[in-house]
């Protein structure tokens, strides 16, 4: 005769971790979680604070050609801040158990994902605008639930990243109002930009949900609230407001807002392209990743300076100890 075998009981462990979501309570550092949902958030952060040091480059290339003092400065603060956000987020991988040179590692090896967005080119400064304007406004559409994520230093240094990013994008925009306000060279340029990101920022919010297969579970832990394509369409319904302030256009003459679903919709997007992008073959890939290593490498002197600074303070303060 076949024995019936009833449901497995949890653990306490897995039983504290189950009663964390469906409270929708924070998960800290010490608390156990199960191996899947502790490799989930390592991919997305790490992922993520990648994201913001390659996204240091197209911009930090147009600091010494910005058309003012003031321009320089504000981008200069802007470049910083997004240095800031990298530091934050792996910070925040650190604390489950992810070491930061094996992060590294894998982001100048190649092997480590960074957003697809980063891979695309400035070319005018008209792009630092479209950048602020829609690059960061996508990112902090996308970041915004990020804030209610259940692990609790993700979650905690979105609150942080979300209040720059909105600044990020004021400025962005206010780059693209003066421009499309200019002469009609300017408002050209200005307009030449909109239409180069605004398909791939897009893209930034991952591939239609049919085509991600990480959401549904990362949604179950309270990681990610809304979906990719519920977050790509907010965004567009955001921006087609915002664009009648500059008096520019959207390049997607099929956005439309569905009275039916009560959802804004687009035209269709390149998903082939994005895939090539991915697969580390866009526009900028090598480049962005040749750029990173080189700075690495700049680098090793300040690390070594500061490993050295570091074992000569823990030696003094242990013979002090000793001593007292
Ligand atoms: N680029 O199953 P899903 C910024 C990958 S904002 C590259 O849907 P998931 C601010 C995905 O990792 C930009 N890869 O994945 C700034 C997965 O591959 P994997 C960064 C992408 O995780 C502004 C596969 O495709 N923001 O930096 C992209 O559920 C200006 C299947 O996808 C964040 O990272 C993409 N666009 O959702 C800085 C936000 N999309 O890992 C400087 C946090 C998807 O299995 C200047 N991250 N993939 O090998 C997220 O919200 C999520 O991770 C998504 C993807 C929405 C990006």
């Amino acid at each position: 005769m076949a024995t019936q075998q009833g449901p497995t009981t949890p653990t306490p462990e897995q039983a504290h971790f189950d009663h964390l979501m469906a409270t929708d309570s924070r998960v800290e550092p010490r608390d156990w979680m199960p191996d899947a949902y502790r490799k989930t958030l390592l991919r997305q952060i790490s992922q993520h604070a990648h994201s913001e040091i390659i996204g240091m480059q197209p911009e930090s290339n147009w600091i010494s050609r910005a058309p003012s003092l003031k321009r320089k400065a504000i981008l200069m603060a802007k470049v910083q801040d997004e240095a800031g956000h990298g530091l934050y987020l792996y910070s925040a991988a650190e604390t489950l158990g992810q070491n930061r040179d094996q992060m590294m590692d894998a982001l100048i090896s190649g092997k480590a994902r960074y957003s697809s967005i980063f891979n695309y080119p400035a070319r005018t400064w008209a792009d630092m605008g479209a950048i602020g304007w829609l690059v960061d406004g996508a990112a902090i559409c996308n970041q915004v639930p990020l804030c209610r994520a259940s692990y609790g230093p993700y979650g905690r240094a979105m609150v942080r990243v979300c209040k720059e990013e909105s600044f990020h994008q004021r400025q962005g925009f206010e780059i693209l109002l003066e421009l499309a306000n200019g002469t009609s060279a300017q408002k050209r340029m200005a307009q030449d930009a909109v239409n180069r990101w605004y398909a791939p920022s897009l893209m930034m919010f991952g591939p239609p949900d049919d085509d991600s297969p990480n959401s549904r579970q990362s949604m179950v832990w309270n990681i990610k609230r809304f979906s990719n394509d519920e977050l790509r369409q907010r965004f567009v319904g955001m921006m087609v407001e915002q664009v009648k302030v500059l008096g520019l256009t959207l390049p997607d003459p099929d956005i439309r807002f569905n009275e039916d679903t009560k959802k804004w919709e687009h035209g269709p997007l390149d998903w082939e392209e994005f895939k090539e992008v991915l697969a580390g073959r866009g526009p900028c890939n090598a480049q962005r990743l040749e750029r990173r290593r080189q700075a690495h490498d700049d680098g090793a002197w300040v690390r070594e300076a500061a490993a050295a600074y570091a074992q000569k303070q823990s030696a003094k303060a242990a013979l002090q100890e000793a001593a007292a």
